[in-house]
């Protein structure tokens, strides 16, 4: 059975402009180990051949001990490496990719038309395309299919699949006709894959999150082929004389987290936020939505300090409301009663914008009124 390891999307030397300078330059090491636990994981799952689909760094400013990592590690893993470059770090004559530090295992795709690599130890072609500049409106795959020959054949390329786009929108039509067993696709950060025809396609998704927007576990695929079935042709009284494929392979992709840390959005009801503290500290970055109600502002700086022993990163977003018993004292005859309904009118027909401010002139405004509390800074 043949195995195949599919990752995508490093963006190696992201900036990750949206953490404090030192946990962002210490995840910014991190990402540098992608491609050493990648080669672990190869080496682990006995890894045929590794597809990498492409914006394995994140663009033109790389440092030297990356690639270093990079190539190091791609060594290791001792199978063919196949990349096809990205719109992120997409081939040109002064891209790291044109660098003759590449070890010979490694193939990288540099022209935007496919290219086949064969790999006759393993019965297997290899397909695949580059970025030759940030964007690409057209179909890398049109008019593509692969020659019905026996062999195992595999796309690796950087991509949308969608029919029209600026990313080399990759038709659901185009992957059907191709006919390949498995399309290694990079681009989209989530994990994800579909079938088209007999052709089973993947987005591994970025091995590490880089922000609230690339949540939860991350990792790569591990493809594996089922043995092709083969029908022997014998002669009448003799060995077998050949073997015929019975037509395509079929591909399963299993998803397999290797990332150090995660991204994780958590609503906590602000009376319980102490008890949400986990025991162990966790190596996550953590947002924390705190909801339920609130006659006062939640002290979201104190809040923070609290737990940012218990977690990698943490950070606080308000979402609670005013308690609902308080508008009931809107129909009160006093300043209170009327201050309530003036709010509650310009919050009714509020823009989800603005609605923010006027909870907190509300709070401060009954602060004042009710308890008679200094508000001034
Ligand atoms: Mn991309």
């Amino acid at each position: 059975m043949m195995k195949l390891l599919h990752a995508a999307d490093f963006h190696l030397d992201s900036p990750l402009s949206g953490l404090p300078p030192e946990q962002s330059a210490q995840r910014r090491r991190e990402l540098r180990e992608i491609p050493a636990r990648l080669a672990a994981l190869a080496k682990s799952e006995g890894a045929d051949l590794v597809l990498l689909s492409g914006d394995l760094l994140d663009g033109s400013r790389i440092y030297p001990e990356t690639v270093r990592a990079l190539t190091q590690a791609l060594e290791e893993m001792a199978v063919p490496v196949f990349i096809a470059p990205g719109n992120h770090d997409y081939f040109h004559e002064k891209s790291p990719y044109a660098a003759a530090c590449w070890p010979d295992n490694v193939h990288i795709f540099t022209q935007p038309e496919l290219q086949a690599f064969e790999l006759p130890q393993l019965n297997c072609t290899v397909h695949g395309c580059a970025f030759t500049a940030p964007h690409r409106e057209d179909d890398p795959l049109l008019g593509f299919t692969a020659p019905d020959d026996g062999k195992i054949h595999l796309l690796c390329l950087h991509g949308e699949v969608s029919s029209a786009g600026n990313y080399a929108p990759i038709d659901p039509k185009s992957l059907e006709d191709s006919g390949v067993s498995y399309a290694a696709l990079g681009h989209i950060h989530a994990a994800g894959s579909g079938k088209a025809g007999k052709t089973l396609w993947a987005y591994p998704g970025c091995p590490e999150g880089r922000g609230f927007d690339e949540l939860g576990p991350r990792g790569a695929l591990i493809v594996s082929f089922d043995e092709p079935a083969q029908l022997a042709v014998t002669s009448p009284d003799g060995p077998p004389m050949a073997c015929v494929g019975l037509g395509i392979q079929s591909a399963a992709a299993k998803f397999i987290p290797i990332c150090r840390r995660q991204y994780r959005v958590e609503s906590v009801e602000v009376n319980s936020f102490t008890e949400a503290m986990p025991q162990e500290e966790s190596p996550d970055l953590v947002r924390f939505l705190l909801t339920g109600e609130s006659r006062i502002v939640p002290d979201l700086a104190s809040l923070t300090a609290q737990a940012a022993p218990h977690f990698f990163h943490v950070e606080l977003r308000d979402q609670t409301t005013l308690p609902q018993d308080l508008w009931a004292r809107a129909g009160e005859d006093s300043l209170t009663g009327l201050f309530l309904r003036e709010m509650r009118s310009r919050l009714e027909g509020a823009e989800e914008s603005e609605r923010d401010k006027l909870l907190l002139a509300a709070r401060f405004g009954l602060a004042a009124l009710e308890a008679g509390e200094d508000i001034r800074p």
